[in-house]
């Protein structure tokens, strides 16, 4: 047999990899949740055996920087994962090769004919078949382009982490959204505006001479779930960012990612041309400014040749935009979109605007603000829509510029981090939020007009198509500060690729690969991480609520919170309670902010018969005796809804318990103690909220609901600390 020459430092790092990653063979052992969901231990003795005639040694021609970080994976996750070395080779010579690579690398994938096949997936989709060679049966992983075998590689170890048959595998996958980007909100100075998990994985006073290791494993773990981009400062953006020190910053990261797959975007401040330029004037019909805005593009790519774009949040929250000239939204995009154009680069132009007007409803201020404008973004341009009309609240109803802007690209942004729910004390899995935003039907071109089909580009044939997630991830040693919150960097990722893919199959797909192979355990905790955000929804804001965190950091309630400069940014603005009842009236009789929905949607929301318990009081202003489905009243479905929350987590923590021995002490322990936490602040918010509800609706607590454990005082005098 001939051995493949390695370049010049594979073998070491190979060996070094190895030896880091090789574990002893009990599955239980302390685990401090750094490797994610890449932990290549080896799997039971019986899938070993499965596995071994199937995988006996790794084809991969090619040399890229991408080739070899897919071959590292490779050997690194089937040999710790098989438990025995898998050799490369660079020929088959044996049943069980696995043969790697695109036509052009490999004479052997170009020899195998699937051209056509491959075209169809372009360069990010992949092909994995068992085939034969010759009288030799293999299996082959192959696409048009590097980054498609790095996730074809990914998608194989999943495969065998999940323990799935790879006896007859005819896979054929391409992502369905182009960009799938985490938005990091980090700051220059290492802090992370919503993040909970530790400071910023970039360490600008360093970069660019001392590149931290963990960038690497950061893109490693994007990659395996298909997200391709990255931005890296926060949309409250500081100008700096863009100024050539910071941008050789950005370019050692980028390089960092770029094996991977990954490419760097940053947030761009629409005020930079005075800032870094000493213009006078931020205007975006100025001609010193666009060319300002032109050379930095060219300065940009000078230096990142590959870079993304700009994301950018003008005129919402203090941030300078083109209304500070009277222009238009469209008029400061453009403007951008044309100095990235001949670069190829893009611009996601944020629709999360809300002019405060006295009597507005917010929810119906991105509407107003830019539908009016559908039809005139450049092509390079996609506006960038918050999931929810509000902010990434527990539940929210779909944003209503979803299916209404026809004319325009739009792509979602969801929120990883846990700003309103519990940060990362608090275990909730968001894949089943997400789905039910994705599913929701905007009725645009009729029934089944979901989500999903506008953003995914089918619906109104939208060209250029993509996704954000705000990242939770940080410094934490697990990176994601609960260890379960890993889940929903996950879930996003699969998402983004998939938007049709199930939570269950993301739920149990990340337990199997991240905690535990153990049948039994996976279906308790399946259930478990499925049933959490409705659970948290029930204790924090069911029914329709929202907004009534905690004002600043939104951590715990504060519903009697009135005292905020502007009307929206107190609790008392969004659920209106009164002696009368509870919820925003947002019908034709209240706010008709529900007009910005299609006619259908809106009979669906304004129609209290229609109308499903969920959004009750987001759309309606209800009688605390108000009938409801079950038969009971308003004021104790509500209480009720608190009190199951609680209930929720009392089990949850049961259940986590009775795990021990199954999942390893660190991880364990870990979680317990989130648990705890989470008790502690269900039992708080239901308190805190029923007490002040009370005080309006004049009711008790219906049976089955507990008695407070302090009074309503004592939980307006302090919020809860986390
Ligand atoms: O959710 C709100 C947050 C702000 C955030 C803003 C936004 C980055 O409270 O911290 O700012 O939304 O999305 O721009």
């Amino acid at each position: 047999m001939k051995l493949y020459r390695l370049p010049g430092n594979y073998t070491l790092l190979m060996c070094l990899i190895i030896t880091a990653f090789s574990s002893p063979v009990s599955p239980i052992r302390a685990e401090d949740g750094y490797r994610l969901w890449l932990r290549y231990d080896p799997l039971p003795a019986q899938t070993i055996q499965s596995y071994r005639t199937r995988i006996t040694s790794l084809v991969i021609q090619g040399d890229s920087p991408t080739m070899l970080a897919m071959r590292l994976e490779l050997s690194r996750g089937c040999s710790g994962l098989l438990g025995y070395q898998v050799p490369p080779a660079d020929i088959i010579d044996r049943d069980g090769a696995i043969v790697v690579g695109t036509p052009k690398s490999s004479s052997i994938i170009a020899g195998l004919k699937l051209d056509r096949q491959l075209q169809a997936q372009g360069q990010e989709g992949y092909l994995i078949r068992s085939t034969r060679s010759g009288n030799r049966s293999i299996t082959v992983i192959a696409s048009n382009g590097e980054t498609g075998l790095l996730y074809g590689a990914f998608h194989f170890l999943r495969l065998l982490q999940t323990q799935r048959s790879i006896d007859k595998l005819n896979i054929a996958e391409k992502p369905r959204l182009q960009r799938r980007l985490l938005n990091h909100w980090d700051n220059l100075n290492g802090s992370i505006e919503r993040g909970y998990a530790g400071q910023s994985l970039w360490n600008w006073s360093e970069l660019p001479d001392r590149i931290d290791d963990r960038l690497r494993d950061y893109a490693r773990a994007n990659a395996s779930i298909g997200i391709n981009g990255s931005v890296l400062n926060n949309v409250n953006a500081n100008s700096r960012s863009l100024s050539a020190e910071y941008l050789h910053k950005a370019a050692a990261i980028a390089a960092v990612f770029r094996p991977y797959g990954v490419r760097v975007y940053l947030s761009a401040r629409f005020s930079a041309p005075i800032e870094l330029g000493g213009l006078k004037t931020a205007d975006p019909l100025d001609r010193e400014v666009s060319q300002w805005w032109k050379k930095k593009a060219d300065e940009i790519y000078g230096i990142i040749p590959d870079f993304g774009g700009f994301v950018v949040k003008a005129n919402s929250e203090g941030q300078p935009g083109p209304r500070t000239y009277n222009r238009s939204h469209a008029d400061g995009a453009n403007m951008l979109a044309a100095a990235l154009a001949p670069h190829n680069g893009i611009v996601m132009w944020r629709a999360f605007v809300y002019d405060a007007k006295p009597g507005y409803d917010r929810a119906g201020a991105a509407s107003e603000n830019l539908e009016p404008f559908d039809g005139k973004f450049a092509a390079n341009i996609l506006l960038q829509v918050k999931n929810g009309p509000i902010d990434f609240q527990p539940r929210e109803p779909f944003h209503p510029l979803f299916g209404a802007m026809p004319k325009t690209q739009l792509m979602p942004e969801l929120q990883i981090t846990q700003e309103y729910l519990g940060f990362s004390n608090h275990l909730a899995f968001l894949a089943p939020m997400w789905r039910e935003f994705l599913d929701s039907d905007t009725f645009a071109k009729g029934r089944g007009s979901t989500v999903t089909k506008v953003v995914d580009g089918s619906l109104y044939r939208q060209r250029l198509t993509g996704i954000a997630g705000v990242a939770n991830t940080g410094s934490s040693r697990n990176w994601t500060g609960h260890d379960f919150a890993q889940a929903n960097w996950y879930a996003f990722g699969r998402l983004a690729w998939n938007p049709d893919q199930t939570s269950s199959q993301i739920a149990r797909e990340w337990i199997e690969m991240t905690l535990t192979n153990d049948r039994s355990v996976i279906d308790t905790l399946a259930r478990l991480i499925l049933e959490s955000h409705e659970a948290v929804v029930d204790y924090m804001t069911p029914l329709g609520l929202h907004h009534i965190m905690w004002p600043g950091h939104h951590y715990g309630p504060a519903p009697w919170w009135d005292r905020g400069e502007r009307d929206d940014w107190n609790s008392v603005y969004y659920h209106r309670a009164d002696l009368k009842g509870l919820g925003f009236d947002r019908t034709g009789d209240g706010s008709n902010s529900i007009r910005h929905y299609h006619p259908q949607v809106q009979k669906s929301f304004a129609d209290l018969k229609a109308c499903p318990d969920k959004f009750l009081l987001w759309f309606h202003h209800l009688p605390w005796d108000y009938r409801m489905r079950s038969g009971r009243i308003m004021w104790d479905e509500l209480a009720l809804h608190y009190q199951r929350g609680v209930e929720w987590t009392r089990s949850a923590r049961r259940q986590w318990g009775g795990l021990a021995g199954s999942i390893d002490p660190e991880r364990h322990k870990a979680v317990a103690m989130k648990l705890e936490i989470q008790e502690r602040d269900a039992v708080h918010w239901r308190d805190a909220v029923l007490l002040y509800f009370q005080t309006f609706s004049k009711r008790p607590l219906p049976d089955g609901v507990e008695k407070p454990q302090r009074t309503l005082e004592e939980y307006k005098a302090r919020s809860l600390t986390w």
